[in-house]
């Protein structure tokens, strides 16, 4: 998989989302990829903890791949917003510890995936937003759901139906992000926590993880899934798609 970059060091696996001309857009084999990255370290004893970052200055992840979007059918879109919510919440459960390095644009899916990360370090220039609205659609890798927990309810709904950006400051002062560092002190801050945690007890490290995140209901999920999927064949969302593929402003007013 030429666009995931997988390193081992110092105990720890750095995976990179390699598609910087893309702004490291995630597909379907890449989030798959990525989730087989982070299993495999599993029963790795020389590995405590990951780091996911994206290629480049730019972005993390600019969400997933719309350029795919047109063909997906309702069923397509069903099973991949399942495959995608089982993967990312392995990573949410992933018994080592899994930090989010955000070096730049982190929106829709790409920041449900930093989201399902146990912690989230960002640069000064990150830039986090759900645009999934302004194409019809809404968050279907359990942005809904993350989002509110981390940052509470109405913060959440007025990100997630203006569409709104923000910063990192912002990112930082509402508690979706861990800490903000300079870009060329990113992976080093991830990897110092890492190293701190690498320190304690391993198997209670995995029943913390286990244990802060039982406070996440599964109902919502479901109800993200059924409700993306829906959208994703909806008038408005082709046109919201279209219109972002053609570089143009949609027109939702007379769809359905
Ligand atoms: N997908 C595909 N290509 C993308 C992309 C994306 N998400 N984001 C950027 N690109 C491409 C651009 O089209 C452009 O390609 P070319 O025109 O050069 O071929 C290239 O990356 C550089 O982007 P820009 O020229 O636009 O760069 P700017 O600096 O001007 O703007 C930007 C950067 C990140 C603000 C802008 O590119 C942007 O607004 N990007 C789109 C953001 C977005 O709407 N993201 C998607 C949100 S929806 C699913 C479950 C969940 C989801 C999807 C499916 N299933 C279960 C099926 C989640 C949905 C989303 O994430």
């Amino acid at each position: 998989m030429n666009d995931l970059t997988v390193k081992d060091e110092k105990g720890l696996r750095v995976i990179t989302i390699n598609r910087p001309k893309a702004m490291n857009a995630l597909n379907a084999p890449l989030i798959r990829a990525i989730g087989e990255a982070c299993q495999a370290t599993k029963d790795d004893a020389t590995i405590h903890g990951i780091i996911i970052t994206g290629a480049g200055d730019k972005a993390f992840a600019a969400g997933a791949d719309i350029k795919g979007f047109p063909e997906l059918s309702q069923e397509d879109a069903i099973q991949l917003s399942r495959e995608g919510h089982e993967i990312f919440t392995d990573i949410e459960n992933f018994p080592k510890p899994v930090i989010a390095a955000i070096n730049g644009y982190a929106l829709g899916g790409g920041l449900e995936l930093a989201m399902s990360c146990h912690m989230r370090i960002a640069t000064e220039n990150a830039m986090f937003g759900m645009p999934e609205v302004k194409l019809g659609l809404i968050p279907g890798y359990g942005g809904t759901q993350r989002l509110a927990h981390l940052i509470g309810k109405a913060k959440a709904m007025e990100f997630i139906l203006t569409a709104n950006m923000m910063d990192a400051r912002e990112a930082y002062r509402l508690g979706l992000v861990n800490e903000v560092v300079g870009s060329e002190a990113l992976v080093a801050k991830a990897e110092e926590l890492l190293q701190t945690i690498a320190k304690r007890g391993p198997l209670a490290i995995s029943h913390a993880i286990k244990n802060i995140n039982l406070s996440v209901t599964d109902q919502g999920f479901e109800s993200e899934i059924s409700s993306f999927a829906k959208l994703m064949v909806s008038d408005q969302a082709r046109e919201g798609v279209a219109a972002f593929i053609e570089k143009r402003k949609p027109d939702f007013k007379k769809l359905s």
